[in-house]
């Protein structure tokens, strides 16, 4: 029996050290240290043996067992250690594999051209006011000598929110309040860009929403050649030496006298095409010296100072640097054609 045992503790230790996975090493456990195992199997003939001998035997069955179970446990030891091992080896990064590119998003073309704009004017002193765009009528009309009733409010369709709030049709409304908070003392130099609604038909040059940046200059002595040598340095600048512009006479209630400034349609080269309405020109903004009755209205001494004020849109102004044929190309958020303006940024 004595001798058994230690066959069965060299055999087990033999098998243990070969095993090649825990799998083999767990069958190996349950075929020697289960209930059904030959050591078991062995002790079942204590019955045969002497009092004296059996406590003897006992020992030696235990000593037997716990060899085992400790070879078994120094190789699960192994054997994890070397299934990790196996693990990193066949997840090794190659750091030397070049990355993935990443698509990173970019500036949308309106906000390119809107800051450039800005720029353009803070080089020249203007500073850049913001107006809420629920705006009340008499910021958007009435201060601008558009009282209620006068005809010429029905130049801007307007989304109406009471009969005292509306979406503002212009960002001319910032004009009317950065003067009142003039308190009547020039001089005034500012930009204002933002966001304006009104009740068009969308079409290639037509949007219901669109932008708008505002100019306003007031001080003594300015005139009209102040706000056209403005525009003409402003239009050199944003198109090139070689775009020409063109001032038309027109009517705003709030300058006088008014002009529309237009620019030759880059799209057509001037000959004409749907963009341009067969003009060769598009307009880009409505301008004038700021009316005496708009200065009155906002506390300045209109025979003491004068000023020009221009309202431009910002859309019209990237489709004729960019070659855009449709403004709501802007607004429909289609990447093919936003990627394009990415080399930009
Ligand atoms: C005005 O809104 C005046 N407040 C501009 C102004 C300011 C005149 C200060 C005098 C002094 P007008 O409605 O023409 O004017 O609009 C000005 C510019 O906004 C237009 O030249 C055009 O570039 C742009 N614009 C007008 N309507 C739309 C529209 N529906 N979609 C896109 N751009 C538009």
């Amino acid at each position: 029996m004595q001798e058994r045992l230690k066959e069965l503790q060299t055999e087990a230790l033999e098998k243990i050290a070969q095993a090649a996975d825990l799998k083999e090493l767990n069958d190996i456990r349950v075929s020697y240290l289960g209930k059904k195992g030959p050591i078991t199997e062995v002790l079942k003939g204590m019955g045969k043996l002497t009092a004296e001998e059996r406590p003897k035997m006992g020992a030696l069955a235990n000593e037997v067992r716990d060899a085992i179970s400790s070879g078994i446990e120094e190789k699960h030891k192994q054997l994890e250690a070397a299934a990790v091992e196996a693990k990193l080896a066949g997840e090794t990064i190659d750091v030397t594999l070049p990355g993935r590119p990443m698509k990173t998003g970019h500036r949308h073309p309106l906000t390119n051209v809107i800051e450039e704009i800005e720029d353009l004017f803070i080089g020249m002193g203007y500073t850049v006011e913001e107006g809420p765009e629920v705006e009340k009528d008499y910021y958007n009309f009435e201060a601008l000598n558009l009282p209620k009733g006068h005809p010429a409010r029905d130049m801007q369709d307007s989304f109406y929110i009471t009969e005292e709030f509306l979406l503002r049709t212009h960002t001319s409304p910032v004009q009317a309040r950065t003067m009142e908070k003039h308190k009547g003392k020039g001089p005034v130099k500012i930009i204002c860009p933002g966001k304006v609604y009104r009740r068009d038909n969308d079409d290639a040059t037509h949007s219901h929403q669109f932008m708008q940046i505002e100019g306003l200059v007031i001080d003594e002595n300015i005139r009209m050649t102040d706000l056209k040598g403005t525009l003409q340095v402003f239009a050199k600048k944003m198109f090139g030496e070689d775009r020409e512009i063109r001032l038309r006479p027109s009517f705003f209630p709030f300058t006088e006298p008014s002009v529309e400034m237009d620019i030759s349609c880059k799209i057509c080269s001037g000959k004409g095409c749907s963009v341009c309405k067969k003009t060769g020109w598009i307009e880009i903004l409505g301008a004038g010296m700021v009316h005496p009755n708009v200065l009155e209205m906002a506390g300045f001494d209109s025979k003491k100072y004068t000023g020009f004020a221009f309202g431009m849109g910002p859309e019209r102004i990237a489709m004729l640097k960019y070659g855009v044929d449709d403004i709501r190309h802007f607004y429909t958020n289609d990447v093919r054609f936003l990627q394009q303006f990415s080399i930009h940024e």
